[in-house]
């Protein structure tokens, strides 16, 4: 039975922005979304994964970026423990993953890492899974990491079934279909005072606009998809940014309350702010860090860069289209 079985495999994935945010949890131990979310696959930042296992391993390994990495190793074994029940084996894993971009930084390397891993060890061990259904497993190790399996538009579903089961992102619209830019101002390369998952848990706890956010999104997403659908920027400009200052602001919130941003944040979303009111197409968005993200049609792009680059405590730039989904490579480059 264990020959059928190739032991080892490698995938790659790109991190997604969410332009309509997920944050709160309809259900903790399944990592269910409390809400919808809507995102851009990018193209030139990437997670390769190479996953192998073997019954001689003892325990697993994980390395990130050549280092052992002890801080996410219990998350990644845990992750690896559902696909080996599903395959029915106890043998450990060695991941090796390297990353091109900031880990832990507010660019989503949590949805690029799970999305490869999930690609990559599913195939070690020949599961064969539908793109529904990485998408489901990846959604257990990173909410965000659900949407990263497709390319291009992807839109996130909370479900409604207790199990979880259809809580899965399915994609919306092609990346080549609409080739939208994105222009990433890295302001700071810490790692974020409080994680996604802390903060989302504080927040749905103590801030007294959660209700508000849940029963708002909904609109939100539906208003989205349809600017998408209908390659409308100004409304998709217009949602995003209400939904990006409405996450931020709902953190905020929480008590003890949780801010993301630095001062060149602010700094950005104005740059930003006022080359759209001139006439730009360019949009912001900001995550769960202090990085700026501009997202803008792709003849903007230059002018949004050298804007961005100009912004203080902004010490770098990097530009992206929208790429494809996750996907086995054939080496660990
Ligand atoms: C998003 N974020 O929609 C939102 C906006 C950050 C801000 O999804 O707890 O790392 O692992 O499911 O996926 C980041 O949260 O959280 C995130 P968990 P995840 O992109």
């Amino acid at each position: 039975m264990e020959t059928a079985v190739k032991m080892q495999a490698a995938a790659q994935a790109q991190p997604n922005i969410a332009l309509v945010k997920y944050w709160g949890k309809r259900d903790i131990g399944l990592n269910l979304p409390a809400v919808g979310s809507l995102s851009i696959t990018l193209d030139t930042l990437w997670t390769k994964t190479r996953v192998s296992f073997a019954p001689a391993y003892d325990v697993d390994r994980f390395q990130l970026n050549d280092r052992e990495n002890p801080d996410q190793l219990k998350r990644v074994s845990a992750f690896l423990d559902t696909l080996r029940e599903v395959a029915g084996i106890t043998h450990r894993a060695r991941i090796e993953s390297e990353n091109n971009f900031p880990t832990g930084a507010g660019l989503a390397s949590s949805a690029s890492g799970f999305a490869a891993l999930v690609v990559a060890a599913s195939d070690a061990l020949d599961l064969n899974l539908g793109k529904a259904d990485l998408s489901r497993f990846a959604r257990l190790g990173s909410g965000s990491a659900a949407r990263s399996i497709f390319g291009g538009f992807v839109e996130m579903n909370t479900g409604e079934l207790p199990d979880g089961s259809d809580a899965v992102a399915k994609p919306l619209l092609d990346a080549e279909a609409w080739p939208l830019q994105v222009v990433v101002g890295l302001t700071s390369f810490d790692a974020k005072p409080v994680g996604s998952t802390d903060g989302m848990l504080r927040t749905a706890r103590t801030s007294p606009f959660y209700p508000a956010w849940v029963s708002s999104s909904a609109d939100d997403l539906q208003t989205a998809r349809r600017a998408v659908l209908d390659h409308d920027f100004d409304q998709l400009a217009v949602v995003s940014e209400h939904s990006c200052l409405k996450m931020h602001a709902l953190a905020m919130s929480a008590q003890p309350g949780i801010v993301y941003w630095n001062a060149a944040t602010v700094a950005g979303i104005e740059t930003i702010r006022e080359m759209r009111h001139s006439g730009v197409p360019v949009f912001f968005t900001v995550d769960a860090g202090p990085q700026i993200k501009a997202v803008c049609l792709p003849e903007a792009g230059p002018a949004v860069a050298d804007a961005l680059a100009e912004v203080s405590g902004v010490s770098q730039v990097v530009c992206t289209g929208l790429g494809g989904g996750a996907h086995i490579i054939g080496e660990q480059s």
